[in-house]
């Protein structure tokens, strides 16, 4: 890429005196987090000009790809979807060897994405932000870091992924187990060797499922602690052949056009009818050909498929057939059987989790008939049992969405903390901005569509409109924005109208943030879709930032420098 390419000619407005500091410990923006959304933001800031530090607690870069190493971990979004789409030379080269891309390869391809782009000179890695506040006489925020070192900056970023900060539950006895614990979401980087060993897993989402059928491979005894089962739908694994390949890179244009107009930001071929239109056998076949076909085209078949509710139980019950012809025992097949409608928590894909089941080394423990009452020194305890285990996997999730933003113990203007903003759940507008703290943004947040469904293609768009925003600013010479009470307000309820139209807001997840005992219970992803909101951030843009307040910088302001690099 030229230098030319890589400048957005629009954005190379003056820089003003408060986005300028010669000070080394200055900057003009700090990004927490080299994930994708880290990534892609810092390289569309460099564009503009600005001087940007990221700061990531990790040893590289690659985010939650870089952290969830555990056995079978890979993406359940199919490759071509789960990709960057902002440069098509970086489309054309990159292949992807498998439908779905296994951790090692996805973490491959954010390296070189940071290599590609020359990113990683701005990015101090093994470095973990543990406070900031803003200084409102400077109007800049101020970064403490685990290393010592304090940095200021005016603009504040947090790309610090939405499934970032590991859910351990606070078990009685946890620290009195003398063989190994693990979690799911902070893998060691070593292999693990569950060979011959008795493992317990705890926790059957995503993670869990994903890891069930590696473990049980490998270890002597495996007990699986299950609190709600899922409906785990068929991913049917397979790699790329080139031809595959090739084709779709040279399709990229089509393909991102078909993306972008999907509510979940990847295609997944919907099906043009409604449930009950189509005969009964006509339904059967296609909901057939979409299991053997895997993935969540399945949930596509129809197009009121998860809204109807007759339709759902018609589906769900297709599903739960596949239970029961997958596992042998109809005991452990009623138990792995969800109660809960199709569609209402997040799907998950899995490969050959039913059938693991039936495997003689692998127990269920139904943790609804027998809670955990606590771990000691030997294994673990159910109100029922003890389970004598040399290793436990904790497969239980994350703090979703507000989890890792509340580490950064922020303090925005009057000394407000985030805790006391959002001590009823985390108002915000657009899921971008909280009121009381100017110039702090965030990107796949609460109030962002991003964790209900492709992840890269929402935060590609959250960070086309903050490039925007911030170029809007250095344009007006506005040294702040900050969101209004009203705004963030009326965002909670726009949030809280469009999960309500969802079956999602129905049961409790992670999604209400019911997984972590004493949150507040409230619904945090908006589900609108990810077009529909898109429109409402343009709409927003194009109104002159309506919804936010912005304040002027000082009129003494030199007229232009170039931005030094950090
Ligand atoms: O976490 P989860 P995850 N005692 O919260 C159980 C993405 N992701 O890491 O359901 C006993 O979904 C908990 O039980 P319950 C994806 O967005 C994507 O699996 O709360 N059990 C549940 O079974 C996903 O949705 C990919 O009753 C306890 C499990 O632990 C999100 O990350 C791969 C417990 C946690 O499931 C999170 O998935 C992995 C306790 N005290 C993740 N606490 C792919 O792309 C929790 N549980 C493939």
């Amino acid at each position: 890429m030229t230098r030319a390419e890589a400048v957005n000619p629009a954005a190379r407005a003056p820089v003003n005196k408060v986005y300028f500091m010669q000070n080394s410990q200055s900057s003009d923006a700090i990004i927490i987090g080299a994930g994708f959304s880290g990534l892609y933001l810092l390289h569309k800031l460099r564009e503009l000009g600005l001087s940007v530090v990221v700061f990531e607690r990790g040893g590289d870069v690659g985010g939650t790809w870089y952290w969830n190493r555990y056995p079978g971990a890979r993406c359940d979004i199919e490759s071509t979807w789960y990709s960057y789409s902002f440069s098509p030379e970086l489309e054309r080269e990159w292949k992807w060897s498998q439908r779905y891309a296994k951790q090692e390869e996805i973490l491959a391809y954010a390296g070189h994405v940071a290599d590609r782009f020359a990113l990683r000179p701005f990015i101090r890695f093994n470095t973990r932000v543990d406070g900031a506040h803003f200084d409102e006489r400077a109007q800049e925020w101020v970064v403490q870091t685990d290393v010592g070192a304090t940095h200021r900056a005016p603009l504040l970023f947090a790309a610090t992924g939405p499934l970032s900060d590991s859910n351990v539950p606070p078990l009685p006895g946890l620290n009195t187990f003398a063989g190994e614990i693990h979690h799911t979401g902070a893998w060691p980087h070593q292999a693990v060797d569950f060979a011959g060993k008795r493992v317990g897993i705890v926790g059957t989402g995503s993670s869990g499922v994903q890891t069930i059928p590696m473990v049980a491979r490998q270890a002597a005894q495996t007990f699986v602690f299950q609190r709600t089962p899922q409906f785990v739908l068929p991913a049917e694994h397979r790699e790329v052949s080139e031809e595959e390949s090739a084709r779709i890179r040279s399709d990229y244009a089509q393909l991102r056009t078909l993306q972008r107009s999907a509510p979940t930001g990847f295609w997944a071929n919907p099906g043009p009818h409604r449930f009950f239109d189509v005969s009964s056998e006509e339904r059967a076949e296609e909901l057939e050909r979409r299991w053997k076909n895997g993935g969540f085209a399945f949930l596509q078949a129809f197009t009121d498929m998860l809204t109807n509710e007759k339709a759902n139980v018609e589906a769900s019950a297709f599903v739960k057939r596949k239970i029961c012809d997958a596992v042998n025992d109809p005991e452990i097949a009623a138990r792995l059987t969800p109660t809960f409608a199709l569609g209402a928590r997040r799907p998950v894909l899995g490969d050959r989790y039913y059938e693991t089941f039936n495997q003689t080394n692998v127990t269920l423990v139904d943790l609804k008939q027998e809670p955990i009452v606590g771990l000691t020194t030997d294994g673990l305890s159910t109100s029922q049992h003890h389970f004598p285990l040399d290793a436990i996997v904790f497969a239980t999730g994350f703090d979703a969405l507000t989890g890792a933003i509340l580490k950064l113990n922020l303090k925005g203007r009057d000394g407000i903390t985030i805790q006391d903003a959002w001590a009823d759940g985390p108002k915000n507008t657009l899921g971008f901005m909280v009121h009381g703290f100017p110039n702090f943004f965030m990107l796949a947040g609460p109030g962002s569509p991003a964790v209900r469904g492709c992840v890269i293609t929402s935060t590609e768009q959250q960070v086309d409109w903050l490039a925007d925003c911030v170029a809007h600013m250095r344009r007006h010479r506005l040294a702040t924005i900050e969101s209004t009470a009203q705004s963030d307000q009326a965002w909670v309820e726009t949030v809280n109208e469009a999960a309500g139209t969802t079956l999602t807001s129905t049961v409790d997840s992670w999604y209400l943030g019911s997984n972590i005992p004493g949150k507040p219970k409230v619904f945090m992803p908006y589900s609108g879709g990810f077009g529909v909101y898109r429109d409402i951030c343009d709409n927003v843009a194009r109104g002159g930032y309506e919804r936010f307040t912005f304040s002027k910088a000082p009129a003494a302001a030199p007229a232009e420098q170039a931005a030094p690099s950090c």
